[in-house]
């Protein structure tokens, strides 16, 4: 039999011989980049139950998010299309925006409901809140959330001490509008939140979920977006002061905690060999904070920008007997996810267009994936630039290029506020397997060879660009005050009023 037809069957048979539909555990980190991890390189990170992940199962060198700021790649992630077909552009959602993920739009959650999953939420929605909460995750699919509806900096510092324990954490947060507030399902439990205390709710509410939904023997769906390592980085007494690497490490050590507590509570409830923990995280690191923003490593910028640093993301797929420990080279994305889960449990795609492909084959199989190429768009797309960049197989190319206020403070002054808006025209090619760090552009004048590659590229380009129907803009309905999340809804004034 050829290769490819072995591989097929083997795929065939493996999906039709899981016993039952498997569970999925998402987890998804905040601004944190290619190099902050210990499995990616990172001196001084502490991330031994991630770093379990990485020996134990797949990690991908090549795996891309499909913005380099928040709400747009978590929209991506949830739909499995790109930030402008839904209107999750430009910039992010603010605690009183009036959009948000418009409810017509088809979430994981809302794939796998219908083959009898379970699914919950905790952590960082910011995928809107709306008038009465009607953008919450419990209207996107999802039986029950615990968390923030949007970045912990959207309000004034709050309970948010670091290490030494009593001292404030650096920098400013936004001041003028409520307290962080913290969501169970649609109701504001605590405002302003404790977010000391985040982690042990967070740990008792996804093992009360596993446990819960194991005993039942009901699959489920568990989607972990973690707080940490966003701005200001902040940490719980069994964190703080711990980790080699200061605040940010203090932070990712928290959140890798809570994947061991995990991991334990998937062995205990014996579920953790029918369950696929899928890790990856939003945007590259925030590189304005400094030492306690995030490292992309060999990487270029961070966050904000279309460079490698603001979009490669590192990216684990654990799964105990069936995927097998490993390193996959191949191309992937955040948009993945969604299709490869409907293939897991045996549930229908959405009717929509999709952007994502099935990843099943490189998992089980370390085989060759389906994605030939990445598209890149800003913060703030637009059909009138179009696409930013554009990876063809090892190839990138960069139509624009911008530097931004989240990746100031590096030497490189491609990075920043004031590399203003440049357009390329023949583009910006690099080979990002010789040079992943973007260093060394290739040039048509001593490679005609080149052309060849230039012409698939500008044509995969208009194709794609062809297809894209941007949805109207959520983000630039704009806010109202009076829509932010207040605990006392009738109190005044409004906003220190809104405390419970
Ligand atoms: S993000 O971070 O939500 O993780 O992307 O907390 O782009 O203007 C981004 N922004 C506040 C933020 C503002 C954030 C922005
Ligand atoms: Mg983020």
């Amino acid at each position: 039999m050829d290769h490819t037809l072995l591989a097929f069957v083997n795929l065939f048979l493996f999906c039709s011989c899981l016993a039952s539909p498997p569970n999925f555990v998402l987890l998804f980190a905040d601004d944190l980049g290619f190099g902050d991890l210990g499995c990616y390189g990172h001196p001084s990170s502490l991330t031994p139950n991630l770093d379990r992940l990485a020996s134990g199962g797949l990690r991908f060198t090549d795996f891309y998010c499909t913005s380099p700021v928040c709400s747009p790649s978590r929209a991506s992630l949830l739909t499995g299309r790109y930030q402008t077909r839904s209107g999750i552009y430009p910039g992010v959602l603010y605690p009183g925006s009036i959009g948000g993920l418009p409810l017509n739009e088809t979430t994981i959650a809302e794939v796998l409901k219908p083959m009898g999953y379970a699914t919950a939420a905790m952590g960082k929605w910011h995928l809107g809140f709306g008038a009465n909460g009607m953008y919450l995750p419990t209207n996107q699919g999802f039986d029950q959330y615990l968390g923030i509806p949007y970045s912990h900096d959207m309000g004034p510092c709050r309970n948010l001490t670091c290490f030494p324990p009593d001292v404030k954490c650096f920098g400013l947060c936004d001041v003028g509008g409520v307290t962080v507030p913290l969501m169970h399902n649609d109701v504001i439990k605590q405002q302003p939140v404790n977010f000391l205390d985040l982690e042990r709710a967070y740990s008792d509410f996804a093992t009360n979920f596993i446990t819960v939904s194991a005993k039942k023997k009901q699959p489920f769906f568990l989607y972990y977006p973690s707080h940490h390592t966003h701005y200001p980085q902040y940490a719980g007494p069994g964190a703080a002061g711990r980790s080699l690497r200061g605040p940010y490490g203090d932070a990712l050590l928290e959140f890798d905690t809570t994947v061991g507590n995990l991991l334990a509570t998937l062995e205990q409830t014996g579920v953790i060999n029918n369950t696929l923990v899928f890790f990856t995280s939003d945007n590259g690191p925030e590189l304005m904070r400094m030492s306690r923003g995030g490292n992309s490593g060999p990487l270029k910028c961070g966050k904000g920008t279309t460079y490698e640093g603001g979009m490669r993301e590192p990216a684990i797929a654990f799964w105990p007997g069936t995927i097998r420990p490993g390193v996959t080279h191949e191309l992937a994305s955040t948009l993945d996810i969604l299709p490869t889960m409907a293939r897991l449990a045996g549930a229908k795609l959405p009717q929509v267009q999709l952007d994502g492909v099935d990843m099943t084959e490189i998992l089980v199989n370390h085989g060759q994936g389906k994605r030939k190429a990445m598209m890149f768009y800003p913060t703030d797309p637009s059909e009138m630039y179009g696409l930013f960049a554009l990876r063809l197989e090892k190839y990138k190319a960069h139509f624009y290029t911008r530097g931004a206020t989240h990746s100031g403070t590096t030497p490189d002054k491609d990075c920043d506020i004031f590399s203003v808006l440049k357009p390329h025209d023949p583009p910006l090619i690099f080979d990002l397997e010789a040079d992943p760090s973007e260093k060394y552009p290739l040039s048509l004048v001593i490679r005609p060879d080149l052309q060849d590659l230039l012409d698939r590229i500008l044509k995969v380009k208009d194709q794609f660009e062809a297809s894209m129907v941007f949805g109207e803009s959520q983000i630039g309905k704009g806010s109202d005050r009076d829509l932010e999340p207040c605990c006392t809804p009738q109190c005044s004034p409004k906003p220190s009023c809104c405390q419970c």
